[in-house]
């Protein structure tokens, strides 16, 4: 029997990766921060919060990483703890870095000195890649980011190469483009929008405020992702790779896609801030821009190309950009029932 360490196992990712291992028969262990209102939702929702031993961890702590490492006797850690919402991170700088970069480098060095052969996973970022410099994006696609998000990960990505490099560790960085569940933090744009758009066919009034709607994004499921994850850790040899599923949508087409799911027919007026969407069914605005949500530089497009995950590890994505609007919408929608 395997055992895993998952850093960020209470997050979205975690969750999924904590019952992908468990089915493996990995003995999982994860760490949690200390926060005032401790809980294991996610992993309850997907019935494995029994089956994981929890630590207390924060990747701003040296040594409490360090005792963790030393007790925890593991094959293989997933660090999947980060700061991870980008609009933050421009009011957070100095914190994401902390955790985002020097939280990965504190890990490695101590995986480095007390168990070396532990196979290392780097949660990295098609933020990485900001103002794209070639489309599709691919693992040797120069990097340009744009929020302080994507220049902590940034760091975070190389040091993990550097450490595979400098002292032969098995350190891979799996770069996920998003990838998004019914069990997305409610902040982001893909949750925001199915959360309010259940709550509008369920008799609600509050149309959605959102800010740009041109960005595009290549949306996958969290699901399908922590696979890649797990794949990579299995090759004899680390290596980087994109995870993505080669299709982008605006946040528009999403809203689309979600309202649909939900029997709404919805009609588009106006530009820029003045930009609604009006559900014709209902004659309720469902859409409406609020400025507070545009971000200082702005991700304008993201689209991977994941051929080489699919050709080295044999991975692709199952679960398409408007099967995974449906998904989430549905999974709002009942939820409020
Ligand atoms: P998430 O839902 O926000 O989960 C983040 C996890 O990190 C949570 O468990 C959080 O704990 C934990 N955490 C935050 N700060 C910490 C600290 N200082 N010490 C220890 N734990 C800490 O994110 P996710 O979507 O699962 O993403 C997982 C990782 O992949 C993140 O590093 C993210 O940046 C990266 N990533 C995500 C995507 C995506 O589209 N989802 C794409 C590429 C890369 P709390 O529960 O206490 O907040
Ligand atoms: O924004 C636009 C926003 O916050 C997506 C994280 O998992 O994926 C995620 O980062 C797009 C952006 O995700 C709203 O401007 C419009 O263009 O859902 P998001 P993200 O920034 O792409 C990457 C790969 C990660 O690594 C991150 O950890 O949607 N947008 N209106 C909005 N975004 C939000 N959040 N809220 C809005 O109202």
């Amino acid at each position: 029997m395997k055992t895993a360490f998952i850093t960020g196992i209470t997050g979205q990712d975690g969750a999924y990766l904590a019952k992908l291992l468990v089915e493996k028969g990995y003995k999982v262990h994860g760490g949690v921060r200390r926060i005032s209102h401790p809980e294991l939702g996610r992993l309850e929702a997907l019935g494995v919060a029994k089956d994981v031993h929890i630590h207390d961890f924060d990747l701003t702590e040296p040594n409490n990483i360090y005792r963790v490492i030393r007790d925890v006797a593991m094959d293989e850690f997933y660090n999947l703890a980060g700061q991870s919402f980008v609009g933050a991170s421009w009011e957070l700088p100095i914190y994401t870095s902390d955790v985002d970069a020097m939280g990965v480098a504190r890990v490695l060095d101590t995986l480095r000195t007390l168990r070396p052969e532990t196979r290392f996973y780097q949660a990295s970022t098609s933020e990485m890649f900001g103002l794209v410099q070639e489309v599709p994006q691919r693992e040797t696609t120069q990097l340009h980011p744009r929020s302080p998000y994507g220049v902590a990960k940034v760091y975070g990505h190389f040091i993990t190469m550097n450490y595979r490099e400098s002292f032969g560790m098995h350190a891979s960085s799996g770069i996920l483009f998003n990838h998004e569940s019914p069990l997305r933090g409610k902040e982001f744009v893909t949750r925001k929008i199915t959360l309010a758009l259940a709550k509008l066919a369920h008799g609600g009034v509050d149309a959605v405020q959102l800010g740009n709607m041109d960005a595009r994004r290549d949306w996958g499921f969290s699901g399908d992702y922590v696979e890649g994850m797990w794949r990579m850790l299995q090759q004899d040899v680390a290596d980087d790779y994109v995870l993505a599923t080669n299709t982008t949508t605006t946040i528009r087409d999403f809203v689309n896609y979600a309202a649909d799911a939900l029997g709404m027919d919805l009609a588009w007026d106006g530009e820029g801030v003045a930009e609604t969407a009006t559900d014709r069914k209902s004659g309720k605005r469902v859409v409406e821009i609020n400025e507070k949500f545009f971000r200082p530089a702005e991700v304008e497009l993201l689209i991977g190309d994941a051929r080489k995950a699919r050709e080295k590890l044999g991975w692709t994505p199952k679960v398409d950009v408007r099967e995974l609007a449906q998904m989430m919408a549905k999974s709002d929608f009942d939820a409020l029932l």
